[in-house]
């Protein structure tokens, strides 16, 4: 008999349809939170004999329980365990441990794809150009691949996972899976993700005007509550906000915080390690402890939401020669332009008055104006009003 432990979302329950697909009757499947896989290996150890091959995956378990399975192994027990999260890699110093951020090529893994790897290294699997498809999909979306590579059937696959139970998706996938056609969508899957993409685009639209700033240490951080959409949403408001070093999505109702960067130099796994969670670079979560509760809700909760940039603009654009006008809560009205033709010097003006500093591109200048201001770039008749202004004025002083 098999066992598999996995995680409760796409990648994790990508692994439960291959196991089912390699063991089938033979393999039993448990999708677990984060903090519910620790009863669930516990369970294991005391109810299960040692004929039953353990598989847990995408997910790791506390310290304790890290000891025990060890010690279950080192006296006969079958045990595997497959991760692809940096937080893990500890792991790989047991026999029974194998965590893999990227593989020899440089191509981030996901668990859906090690196991596959394992399961046919083992020949407990026949590839078919379906399974393969479906796995790269799904490796695809819990990598971020998919953005890159515009990889919309691999956003869809995730986000049809999320309008159905899991019971429902496993079924559909694992008769999908069993046929050797090619990996589709069939027609009412197609519009009602039509549908779901047009939901979440008001959803995020909303959110977008939500987010407060704040600084954590040395970093900015963009924070939101949101219930859905945590992956799309980070990475919407992190492109709108690239000032921010990263976004904090808070589920009350869930008690955890998730965190999320579009920027390399920015590790959001450190952020969750400080608060006892953990994940990966680009997209990490903890608990709300009573530390991180008072940090992103209490200390948070009185604070203005930013204002988004004026997006539909003919003359008050980023960039320009001609400056950018920017404003913030307290009426402060700031221009920010280039001192050169070559644009590698940038200025900021606070009404009138250049801030004593320099910028090496418009990204960086803007940047400081907005982590220090919170200032938005505003619609065109304002900056109309104030260029008629200055030049009034400046006429005014010719006569
Ligand atoms: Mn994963």
């Amino acid at each position: 008999m098999y066992k598999i432990l996995t995680h409760n979302d796409l990648d994790g329950v990508g692994c439960g349809i291959l196991a089912k697909l390699a063991f089938g009757k033979e393999v039993r499947v448990r999708y677990n939170s984060i903090t519910g896989l620790n009863r669930e290996v516990e369970w294991f150890l005391e109810n299960e004999n040692k004929d039953t091959t353990l598989f847990v995956t995408d997910l790791s378990v506390n310290e304790e329980n890290e000891k025990k399975l060890e010690a279950f192994y080192q006296d006969g027990g079958k045990v595997q365990f497959l991760d692809h999260h940096k937080t893990a890699l500890h792991y790989n110093e047991y026999e029974w441990g194998h965590v893999v951020v990227e593989d020899d090529e440089g191509k981030l893994t996901s668990a859906t794809s090690l196991f596959y790897e394992y399961l046919l290294e083992h020949q407990k699997i026949d590839p078919t150009e379906a399974i393969e498809e479906f796995v790269e999909l799904v490796r695809q979306y819990d990598t971020w691949e998919w953005e890159k590579n515009d990889n919309q059937k691999a956003r869809q696959l995730n986000a049809l996972f999320f309008l159905v139970s899991i019971e429902e998706f496993e079924e559909v996938m694992l008769e999908r899976l069993q046929k050797n056609d090619p990996f589709q969508f069939d027609d009412f899957e197609k519009k009602i993700l039509d549908m779901e993409d047009d939901k979440m685009e008001r959803y995020i639209r909303r959110k977008r005007r939500q987010l407060v700033q704040t600084k954590i240490g040395d970093h900015y951080a963009g924070i939101v509550y949101a219930e859905s959409y945590h992956s799309e949403l980070g990475n919407e408001l992190g492109k709108e906000y690239p000032h921010l070093d990263y976004i904090v999505i808070l589920n009350i109702g869930g008690k955890r915080a998730g965190f999320r960067t579009i920027h390399d130099d920015v590790d959001v796994s450190d952020v969750a390690g400080r608060f006892s969670g953990g994940g990966h670079a680009k997209a990490s979560g903890c608990s709300l402890t009573d530390e991180a509760y008072k940090l992103f809700v209490a200390d948070t909760f009185h604070l203005d939401p930013l204002t988004e940039d004026a997006k539909r603009n003919r003359y008050n654009l980023k960039e320009s020669s001609f400056g950018s006008m920017y404003k913030n809560r307290a009426d402060k009205l700031f221009l920010l332009y280039p001192l050169n033709e070559d644009k590698d010097k940038w200025v900021i003006e606070q009404n009138g008055t250049k801030i004593n500093q320099t910028f090496e591109s418009f990204q960086e200048a803007e940047k400081f104006l907005k982590r220090n201001y919170e200032a938005w770039l505003v619609r065109d008749n304002i900056f109309v009003n104030y260029l008629m202004e200055t030049l009034g004025s400046i006429t005014e002083k010719g006569n």
